[in-house]
């Protein structure tokens, strides 16, 4: 599941349709550093892409779930 692997940190990619600005990019952010394990988040609303860093192998459907209740969709990559 975790597409990518360095030290002890996975790397998943996902793609967010429906953000548009900075504020978008934040709903998600604050969402999903909720998560456990969440070290770090990299959203752009421009690219439409949220990279999410964590110390473990994310619960894939935790981030989708995420994503929701900030008011976007999201998709695994
Ligand atoms: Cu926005």
């Amino acid at each position: 599941m975790p597409s990518t692997k360095g030290n002890d940190m996975t790397t998943t990619i996902f793609t967010v349709t429906g953000m548009t600005c900075g504020h978008c990019e934040g709903s998600v952010r604050s969402e999903v550093s909720k998560l456990d394990g969440v070290s770090g988040i990299d959203v752009s609303a421009a690219s439409g892409r949220l990279v999410v860093t964590s110390e473990s192998p994310l619960d894939d459907s935790a981030v989708l779930a995420a994503v929701d209740e900030a008011g976007y969709s999201a998709a695994r990559v």
